[in-house]
């Protein structure tokens, strides 16, 4: 039997000892997903406290019941350490690490540098190595193929296997999780794709098998800028609306009446999340190394960036409109998490529009349920979110809603508000009190 056969063979009778790499909200899933099949797991990650709760039976991601931690680590189908050295003993491995963004805007490769570092280490014939962390096009074969394969003298699809296959995790989700999101994969050779999909259609519903790595990887970054370019058309859409005199809300109702060839997207104050904002600048950043303008992206990059300073600015021209400059008012801003009901954070364009209203010398107070307290990463700044929510908002001058999060009462904030800037049309629906607020 070749190498190849006698893997395929270990990962459909569920032999194969598996290693997911990063324990976060994407691994996590993954390392439940797999055990739950049939194959012992065994999770590496760096953060003790991650190992130790799971070594517990408890899970840590909102997304992962601990009852199904529980009964994995009990039946021993899931295990945690952050001793790199199992990587010995295993046959296939995922790599869930971050991608996310240096502060000069490129990609930071350092994640999935340390784990390839490691993984390196630990390098046998009969592995299949699976990258699933969004990167650019050519990550899989430019920076772990040559530090797994050629430096062990292994060749791919061969001796071991190397594919990648773009994680689709949508934290809070409950229709489409881990499990029954199909799962696209793609080789650095037709038999690494084939051993990596026999691996993956063991525990997922649906593998969609393409003919590279390179594949794999475009997929995912299409996916995501094409949400970013959408939602940076509609914000501009916005603009050209307000100019227009036109309510942006009313045109887009209007368009998504279209029950073919139309996707609704809506504007808001800028763009948040670790993948959407982050995604598409992988993808520029490789096309410029190639002395290709990814223009799509750089514009739509350039308008979605620019929302949190446009709602600012037509903060100050309402407030203006009232008397009231913006300096010294008492401004509250309802919610900072980076969509609504969730308690995420990052490169939430809250964080902006509040430190924008502080250097406009506005008194900003903030109100989020599930973001007990922020911290400006690069201006230094930090908050605690307002206790008597109600209160705030009546003695507030003005109230700006940046997420609009279900918990609130908007007719009750509208009722107590002396005047509302709504920046996600949360109170669209809402009649009494109209004369109190003005819409993105
Ligand atoms: N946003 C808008 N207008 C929109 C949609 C989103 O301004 O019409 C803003 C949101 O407020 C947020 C940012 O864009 O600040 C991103 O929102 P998102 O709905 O895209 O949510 P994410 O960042 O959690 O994106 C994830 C992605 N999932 C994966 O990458 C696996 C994305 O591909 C999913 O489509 C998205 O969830 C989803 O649909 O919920």
């Amino acid at each position: 039997m070749t190498t190849k056969d006698t893997l395929i063979k270990k990962l459909q009778d569920k032999s194969a000892e598996i290693a997911i790499l990063g324990l976060g909200y994407v691994g996590l899933p993954l390392a439940v997903v797999f055990g739950e099949a049939g194959f012992k797991v065994t999770g590496i990650d760096p953060d003790t406290r991650k190992v130790d709760l799971l070594n517990k039976s408890e899970s840590y991601i909102p997304d992962v019941k601990t009852e199904a931690v529980a009964k994995l680590v009990k039946s021993g189908h899931l295990k945690a350490t952050t001793d790199f050295s199992v990587l010995k003993d295993m046959d296939a491995v995922s790599i869930c690490v971050p991608t996310p963004l240096r502060k000069t805007g490129d990609p930071d490769m350092s994640f999935i540098m340390a784990a390839t570092e490691e993984l390196s280490k630990y390098m046998h014939k009969g592995m299949v190595i699976v990258l699933e962390s969004t990167t650019y096009p050519g990550t899989t074969r430019e920076v772990l193929l040559p530090k797994l394969g050629a430096e062990h003298g292994l060749t791919v699809g061969k001796d071991w296997f190397l594919a990648f296959s773009p994680e689709r995790v949508d934290p809070g989700r409950e229709d489409y999780t881990t499990i029954n999101t199909p799962k696209v994969m793609g080789g650095i050779t037709e038999a690494c794709g084939e051993v990596a999909t026999a691996w993956y259609e063991g525990a997922i519903k649906t593998v969609h098998h393409v003919s590279s790595a390179e594949a794999a990887e475009m997929a995912k970054l299409l996916e995501n800028t094409f949400r970013m370019i959408n939602i940076g058309l509609v914000n501009e859409l916005a603009i050209m609306c307000e100019r227009l005199g036109v309510d942006v809300w009313e045109v887009i109702d209007a368009a998504a009446t279209k029950p073919f060839g139309f996707m609704k997207f809506t504007p808001g104050p800028g763009l948040g999340g670790h993948c959407i904002p982050i995604d598409p600048l992988y993808l520029s950043w490789k096309m410029k190394a190639l002395n290709y303008n990814a223009r799509f992206i750089g514009l739509a990059d350039e308008i979605n960036t620019n929302m949190p300073r446009y709602v600012v600015s037509r903060l100050l021209e309402a407030m203006n409109d009232r008397g009231r400059p913006l300096q010294g008012c008492r401004v509250l801003v309802l919610g900072a998490a980076y969509k609504p009901d969730i308690d995420d954070v990052r490169e939430s364009p809250a964080l902006d529009v509040i430190g924008l209203l502080k250097k406009k010398g506005a008194q900003v107070d903030y109100h989020d349920p599930y973001i007990p307290h922020i911290h400006h990463e690069y201006d230094g700044w930090q908050m605690d979110s307002v206790k008597d929510m109600m209160k705030a908002v009546k003695e507030a001058d003005a109230v700006v809603i940046v997420t609009n999060h279900k918990a609130y009462d908007y007719a009750a904030i509208i009722q107590e508000a002396k005047f509302v800037f709504d920046t996600r049309n949360a109170t669209g629906r809402i009649a009494k009190g109209n004369e109190k607020v003005v819409r993105l």
